[in-house]
């Protein structure tokens, strides 16, 4: 089957930023599209989002060169060729040329890469997850537990508090038993902000972001939450943070803004190590500075070893960093985001290094996003631990969630 026509377009993400859909039409007429998401706790070993930086639209943010690589240089390119998508995707990676993809954008690269995915399972009559697992995986798909964000904080929040998101994992077998009971989490959490006059608007990820003194005080008010709706923290679920600790990271220290105090990084463990006693706090997500790899090894070398160290902006989805990661033994978890690497094919080597090494593998979504679910069918075809697409409420997070409950329920 060949590939007839390529067609990229700029759309809005869920922060009202320009971003790709992209449409690929085969030969026999099925057209499959999809859309890139982007991040804004972003790390700086991602491969390059290309944005036009063009003052007078946009903000600078408009996304019409990589619309243009995609209808002009990447369609040269692959309009003709077989729809292999191993095949497609190293000839844009031999287009682009570059070490980040900073020559056709990784936004304009995946966009092909996924829609390739997508088009492909449409003229198959196959449903993506089914098409991911067979042509990458071959092992038995399964359904990954899910990491809710239900608080929201740092950068994603106007600096409420420093910790960048606070996350709900429910310990139960089916996805809609886990949507339901973190939902009911959730609007309690909603309910007690409003008996305490406190504000339930939210962040970019749909977790509240409400004024609080401090970090604890969010772990408190979800655990509270919890009680009231009959769900108990560390039985019902678990509780997982991400620091994006890069974010308050400069010269050697950390600087915790609500409370102006500067710490180093045996400080900051001890204060990790105990929200994993006081709070029982699961799975800890870039709690150190992205190349701050000697604290990465100090802490998980203290941290019960049944409990997550999870590399997001440390890896960025690539596997020389992974690589880097294992020999330093300075996690046991990472986060998968597509868009940080750029192309599907690269997402899924990533996957299955991480499995080789015996860490748990958490599929993503990016704190702008569009409806586009192609991380849950992702998530599902190559039986990730967990997936990972902030709070239960806002189209584009739950769009993933009702996607995973589609494919539990045979969709
Ligand atoms: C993260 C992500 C998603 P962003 O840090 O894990 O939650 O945020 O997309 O802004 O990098
Ligand atoms: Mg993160």
């Amino acid at each position: 089957m060949k590939i007839k026509n390529i067609k990229a377009i700029e759309i809005l993400d869920s922060r009202g930023n320009p971003t790709l859909r992209t449409f690929v039409t085969l030969e026999d007429g099925t057209i499959g599209s999809s859309s890139v998401p982007s991040g804004a706790s972003t790390g700086s070993h991602e491969a390059v989002e290309l944005r036009d930086l063009d003052s007078k639209r946009y903000q600078g943010n408009g996304v019409l060169k990589a619309v243009n690589n995609v209808n002009e240089l990447i369609s040269k390119a692959i309009i003709d060729k077989e729809a292999d998508p191993k095949t497609i995707d190293e000839l844009m990676l031999d287009l682009d040329h570059s070490k980040n993809k900073s020559v056709l954008g990784a936004n304009a690269i995946l966009s092909v890469s996924q829609s390739l995915i997508k088009v492909l399972a449409i003229s198959q009559k196959i449903s993506i997850w089914r098409y991911l697992n067979q042509y990458y995986f071959g092992f038995p798909p399964e359904m990954p537990k899910i990491m809710f964000n239900v608080v929201n904080g740092g950068k994603h929040a106007n600096w409420n508090f420093d910790i960048q998101e606070f996350i709900i994992i429910p310990q139960r077998q089916l996805v809609s038993e886990s949507i339901r009971l973190v939902s009911e989490i959730y609007h309690t959490i909603q309910k007690i902000l409003k008996e305490k006059k406190l504000s339930t608007l939210v962040g970019d990820e749909g977790g509240f972001s409400p004024a609080l003194n401090s970090n604890d005080e969010a772990f408190e008010l979800i655990i509270a939450s919890g009680n009231r709706a009959g769900h108990i923290n560390g039985r019902d679920y678990k509780l997982a943070i991400d620091g994006a600790a890069s974010e308050f990271f400069s010269a050697g220290k950390y600087t915790l803004k609500k409370d102006s105090k500067e710490i180093n990084g045996d400080e900051l463990i001890k204060y990790y190590l105990e929200l994993e006693k006081k709070y029982l706090v699961y799975s800890f997500e870039d709690v150190f500075d992205e190349d701050d790899w000697e604290n990465w090894t100090k802490f998980k070398s203290l941290l019960n070893p049944n409990n997550l160290l999870v590399g997001d902006d440390l890896f960025c989805t690539n596997t020389k960093r992974m690589k880097i990661g294992q020999d330093k033994k300075s996690a046991n978890a990472v986060i998968i985001k597509p868009n940080q690497i750029g192309t599907v094919k690269e997402t899924v080597e990533a996957i299955k290094l991480a499995k080789k090494y015996g860490w748990a593998v958490a599929v993503s979504h990016r704190s702008g996003e569009t409806e586009d679910s192609f991380i849950a069918d992702l998530a599902y075809a190559s039986a990730a631990d967990f997936l990972k697409t902030g709070a239960p409420a806002r189209s584009d997070r739950v769009a993933k969630y009702n996607r995973l409950l589609e494919i539990e329920n045979g969709i």
